[in-house]
């Protein structure tokens, strides 16, 4: 089976067992079927005037991106190629609304963003099973004003589900903008995985010197250690546009260094189907940290549930047979109590009316006494101590508690008295049967 086949299959498969377990809990499946949907991505992002554009042009074999010193482009432009298409622009109010394609939850993003989003289908063999954005460049923007949307949230949403991030820094300003910064130190460690990130330092050939490059490359290192907090330093891709550089001046191993970065895109849907199973191992595991403490919290309240039941039911059962003594003592009513009857042997229905009602009544006030006072307080306690619900043995279980615990809230805060009877608790083993199964049998599939 080839990964395009599997593909198809994943998503049949992925979309009918954990799409209605996502609903239940809350959770957004969205994600998942975005990547499962169209092809691999390679997102290119940077500072403005880091080479993006001249890059993707290069890469490409045509002039599709504009160039220029200044920041350039203001917009997200997906760049593909399908067979018997060429050269359409499609604007993003239709991309937004395609549901073959991997971007309709832009839409909540609003019309400005949606107006700075389109899609180049050109030829060329490069791109007939992938697609590259181009980015807007990263600047030193405060405010979301500043750009008339999120741009951290935009970018944190096509890191998702890109295959390879390609994360662009000139020579000339190796990673002081705030953008940039915020992207390394928040937006890409929380929306994709380190091993699908790239730094490169582009337009090498403007240092004059190795002196000057040196400086330039070292103070890359160097911020992008304070910016991922990491002491050991990524490795750092260099490169330069060929078409801007006299091949008389190209030094020794510049070629081959960019070379490696051509090569290392051109590769990226290759990683496709193992990223797909990596997003849905996470989330999966998302889930089931949310599924756990649901059902863990539902075990705990049918426990209280039924020491209420059986309180409830005993007081029903002595007011049937006692209650009508109690009454006729302190009031003299009913005449005849059910005992007496049944001892006189003057039994009739309608001795049984006040013992039914008294004891009707008991179990009115029991089931309402559990779900208007013991079941909430229950649910108050538990959404304040939800830790307690889950084991967290370890540093991964404790992060994902970190993540997923407003989820857990949410879930919680919905509960209702069926919920105890309504399959919660199939849910946690339906997960943890894909996990162990269905997933696991697709990793195999492609290691084999
Ligand atoms: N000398 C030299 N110039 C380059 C190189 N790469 C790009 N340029 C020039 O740098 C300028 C910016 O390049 P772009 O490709 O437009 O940069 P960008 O990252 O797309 O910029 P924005 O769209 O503004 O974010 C253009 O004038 C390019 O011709 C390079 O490797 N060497
Ligand atoms: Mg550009």
């Amino acid at each position: 089976m080839n990964e395009k086949e599997l593909q198809k299959q994943l998503q049949t498969k992925v979309k009918k067992k954990l799409e209605p377990l996502f609903a239940r809990y809350k959770m957004d499946f969205g994600g998942i079927d975005a990547a499962l949907k169209w092809k691999p991505i390679v997102l290119i992002i940077g500072n403005y005037s880091s080479g993006k554009s001249t890059l993707i042009n290069e890469l490409v074999g045509q002039h599709i991106q504009r160039t220029g010193q200044a920041p350039t482009d203001d917009s997200f432009t997906i760049i593909t190629s399908d067979p018997g298409i060429n050269n359409v622009e499609t604007p993003g109010s239709t991309l937004v609304n395609d549901e073959r394609l991997p971007f309709q939850h832009f839409r909540g993003f609003g019309e400005k963003l949606i107006s700075h989003i389109c899609m180049k289908q050109v030829v060329s063999p490069v791109l007939e099973n992938m697609a590259i954005i181009d980015s807007p460049g990263m600047i030193d923007a405060t405010s979301e004003n500043d750009r008339g949307y999120d741009y951290m949230k935009v970018l944190g949403e096509f890191a998702k589900i890109a295959d390879l991030i390609v994360l662009m820094f000139d020579s000339h300003k190796t990673g002081t903008i705030k953008e940039s910064y915020d992207t390394i130190r928040h937006t890409l460690p929380e929306k994709s995985g380190e091993h699908r990130i790239v730094f490169v330092m582009s337009r090498i050939d403007e240092c004059d010197s190795l002196s000057d490059f040196t400086r330039s490359y070292g103070t890359l290192c160097w911020n992008m250690s304070q910016m991922t907090g990491r002491k050991d330093i990524p490795h750092i891709y260099l490169t330069y546009a060929p078409s801007a550089v006299d091949p008389n001046t190209v030094a020794e191993g510049w070629p081959q260094e960019r070379d490696e970065l051509i090569e290392k895109i051109k590769r990226a849907p290759g990683f496709r189907i193992g990223h797909i199973l990596e997003d849905i191992d996470r989330q999966v595991n998302e889930v089931q940290i949310v599924a756990e403490a649901v059902s863990e919290f539902l075990n705990r309240a049918t426990r209280v549930f039924w020491k209420y039941a059986k309180i409830t039911v005993s007081v029903a059962i002595l007011l049937f047979f006692f209650g009508d003594v109690v009454l006729n003592a302190i009031f003299s009513f009913p005449d005849t109590t059910l005992i007496t009857s049944i001892r006189n042997s003057q039994f009739s229905l309608g001795n049984l009316i006040i013992p039914c009602a008294l004891a009707a009544l008991t179990l009115l006030i029991g089931s309402f006494g559990y779900s208007k006072i013991a079941f909430k307080k229950q649910r108050k306690k538990a959404m304040l101590n939800g830790a307690d619900l889950v084991l967290l043995n370890n540093d991964y279980r404790k992060n994902l508690w970190r993540k997923m615990e407003t989820k857990v809230k949410e879930n919680l805060q919905d509960l209702k008295v069926k919920d105890l009877w309504s399959g919660y608790g199939r849910g946690m083993a339906k997960i943890q049967y894909f996990l162990n199964n269905d997933l696991k049998k697709y990793y195999e599939k492609i290691v084999t």
